[in-house]
């Protein structure tokens, strides 16, 4: 086992400062790449060195992977961070890397794949002893046996694409003369989207929560995990806020899921950091995928814990031991984060542009992971986030409060942010006291 000398980082943003972060304090040089639209970028001026990858558009740069491959072997870097999106869990890239005869910080590509096919990910975790929502055992083979399956759990029902995932390829039937017809359309979509028209269907949960686990295993069969995360504040799939602990959540219902996830993940033998999500409904969790990679959340879960997950996913990826267990795993109290995004708060539409002054908050508790600065223009060629501000509290009641005094005090001219809205919510009432659903924001954001 060698520790790493040089690690590439291929993302860009506040995900591509974090993990350089991690990697500058163990010691750790750095490669970033970067778009000919990111040569200014904060990402690109805090690495040892960049390598300017292509164009503007992701799928000719971040997207990318003879590019990223050889800038990996052009600065001799020898492990290589995805982040999140792009490339952080496409199975293929995972393969070339390691064929390279680099480390990639994540998980092995035969488990990226599997959580890919969300049917051979609830397989999994079925053979596992997971928890799922009811539903068919695999993907459909006719219509008739989604009307039988539909018949024994009862209405409503969900279609779901196998190669769906994050709400894409859904479609509910209420009842049974809308069966056929979700059916034909979930596939017919399907095929479209994703070459792929392997559906299956779920009963349909109708006021859950979203709740998911953070898990992470070393390559010598140790396996812990760090809590839930509740991440139902989401509108269209896109999530907006997130606590660590779930307000829904008691400390024993924490333990109890958390050992059935170690326990499924040790079965695997899985390896670096996952997350598995659930549905939450009546005291009732039900697995529905896993993501196999590092969240743009993770920083909630580090507050509550006082770990470095991406330290400890270079660590791993070494082929280093936890050198920890479970009962090392403490939580301390409350942490939200807000994604402030560049758009306008009212309709959403993006609004790239140039930020004319940025002022980050700051004081105890506090944190912000952003790759902004005074006269950087955000670029419309990618995702929106600008910035993530995390705050900290022993209770959740002191959360909010901290989160409401760090809105008013930060600063983004330039550009709409999503931060007037971020105020709302943090002064809501209902929000306050925690009792929400995957349904509320989208109610909330239609009547404010
Ligand atoms: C569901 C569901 C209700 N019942 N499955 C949407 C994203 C994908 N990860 C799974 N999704 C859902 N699956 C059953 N059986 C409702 C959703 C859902 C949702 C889930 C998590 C967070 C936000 C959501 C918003 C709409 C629908």
């Amino acid at each position: 086992m060698k520790p790493l000398t040089k690690v590439l980082i291929a993302n860009r943003g506040e995900i591509a400062l974090r993990v350089h972060r991690a990697c500058q304090e163990m010691g750790i040089k750095t490669v970033a790449v970067h778009s000919t639209a990111d040569a200014s970028a904060m990402h690109v001026r805090l690495a040892d060195e960049s390598v300017c990858i292509g164009p503007p558009p992701a799928r000719e740069s971040y997207l990318n992977m003879a590019a990223i491959l050889s800038a990996a072997h052009i600065t001799g870097a020898e492990a290589i961070h995805p982040g999140y999106g792009f490339l952080s869990e496409n199975a293929d890239f995972a393969e070339m890397v390691e064929a390279h005869g680099l480390a990639f910080i994540g998980p092995k590509p035969e488990h990226i794949r599997t959580m890919g096919d969300k049917i051979a990910a609830k397989d999994t975790m079925r053979r596992l002893g997971v928890p799922l929502v009811p539903g068919s055992a695999g993907a459909l083979a006719s219509v008739e046996e989604a009307f039988a399956v539909a018949k024994e759990i009862g209405y409503p029902v969900l279609i779901k694409a196998a190669a769906g995932g994050g709400g894409r390829g859904m479609k509910v039937a209420r009842a049974e003369e809308q069966l056929e017809e979700a059916y034909r359309t979930a596939r017919g979509e399907a095929k479209a989207a994703f070459g792929n028209d392997e559906v299956y269907l779920e009963k349909y949960l109708d006021r859950p929560r979203h709740i998911e686990m953070q898990v992470l295993s070393d390559a010598h069969g140790n396996v812990v995990h760090f809590g839930e995360r509740d991440c139902s504040l989401q509108r269209r799939h896109q999530k907006l806020v997130e606590e660590a602990g779930s307000p829904a959540l008691t400390a024993a219902e924490r333990d109890a899921l958390g050992e059935r996830v170690t326990a499924a993940l040790r079965g695997m033998g899985y390896r670096n950091a996952g997350t598995l999500e659930f549905l939450w409904q009546d005291g009732q969790f039900c697995f529905i995928e896993m993501n196999t990679r590092l969240q743009v959340e993770h920083p909630v879960t580090e507050m509550v814990c006082g770990v470095d997950l991406v330290r400890e996913q270079i660590r791993v990826a070494a082929g280093e031991t936890l050198g920890y267990d479970q009962s090392a795993i403490t939580f301390s109290g409350h942490a939200i984060e807000c994604r402030i995004t560049a758009e306008d708060p009212d309709t959403f539409a993006p609004s790239p542009g140039k930020v004319t002054t940025f002022h980050a908050p700051g004081g105890l508790g506090v944190r912000v992971d952003s790759a902004l600065y005074s006269g950087y223009s955000v670029p419309p060629h990618y995702d929106s986030l600008v910035a993530k501000l995390v705050v900290h509290g022993a209770t959740r009641e002191q959360a909010i409060a901290r989160m409401r005094r760090c809105l008013s005090e930060m600063v983004v001219d330039g550009i709409k942010t999503t931060i007037p809205l971020h105020q709302r919510i943090m002064a809501d009432p209902e929000f306050a006291k925690g009792d929400y659903t995957i349904h509320w924001l989208e109610r909330f954001v239609a009547k404010s």
